[in-house]
């Protein structure tokens, strides 16, 4: 099923107790211009809150940031806490997530293996996230939102 942008939603947040805010302030002006409904959940989310939100808002997509370096031990269980609520949607995280973050790929299977379909690092560009969700969810372009070619 091909699916248009406008109707679906993300929920966005930063897990467990960090508090940078700057970089889901940038993704979501970035995915909200993008066309999705986002729902920030602000700093300091818990995985509780994640899944309770993600149900309220039939979210799409659960987008998780972590910046401190605590990922890892913040999205143990994560998923499980997801699925216990019946929540189905594409989940994403990014940021800093391992202390220096000096091997990425090992960095990325961990959160693989944690259960999240895709991992950013903090050098993402949000357009990257963007195409990936638009993949993901299988979302064309509507015909206001494609570019024009002018003759
Ligand atoms: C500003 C800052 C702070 C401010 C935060 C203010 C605020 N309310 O936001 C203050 C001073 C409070 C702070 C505190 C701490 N900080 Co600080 N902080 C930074 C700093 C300098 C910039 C972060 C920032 O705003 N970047 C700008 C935004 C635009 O970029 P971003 O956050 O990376 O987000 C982008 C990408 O990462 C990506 N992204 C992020 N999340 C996601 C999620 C998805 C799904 C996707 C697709 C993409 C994505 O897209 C974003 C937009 O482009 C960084 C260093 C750095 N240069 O990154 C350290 C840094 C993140 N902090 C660090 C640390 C250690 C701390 C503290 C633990 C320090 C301490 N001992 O107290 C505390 C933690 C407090 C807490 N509870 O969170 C470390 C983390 C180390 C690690 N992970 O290995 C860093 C990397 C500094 C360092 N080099 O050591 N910090």
């Amino acid at each position: 099923m091909v699916l248009n942008t406008m109707s679906q939603t993300v929920v966005l947040g930063v897990i467990g107790s960090d508090a940078h805010v700057v970089g889901i302030t940038i993704l979501e002006q970035a995915f909200s211009a993008a066309g999705f409904d986002v729902v920030n959940l602000g700093v300091q989310t818990s995985q509780e809150e994640f899944a309770e939100a993600a149900v309220a808002h039939d979210a799409n997509a659960v987008l998780v940031s972590s910046l401190y370096g605590h990922a890892e031990q913040d999205c143990q269980g994560f998923h499980d806490v997801l699925e216990s609520r019946g929540v189905d949607a594409v989940s994403y995280i990014g940021g800093n997530l391992a202390v220096g973050q000096d091997d990425w790929d090992r960095t990325r299977e961990t959160f693989e293996a944690l259960g999240f379909d895709r991992v950013f690092d903090s050098e993402t560009d949000p357009e990257e996230a963007i195409a990936a969700l638009r993949t993901d969810l299988d979302i064309r372009p509507t015909e206001s939102e494609r570019p024009r070619i002018s003759s």
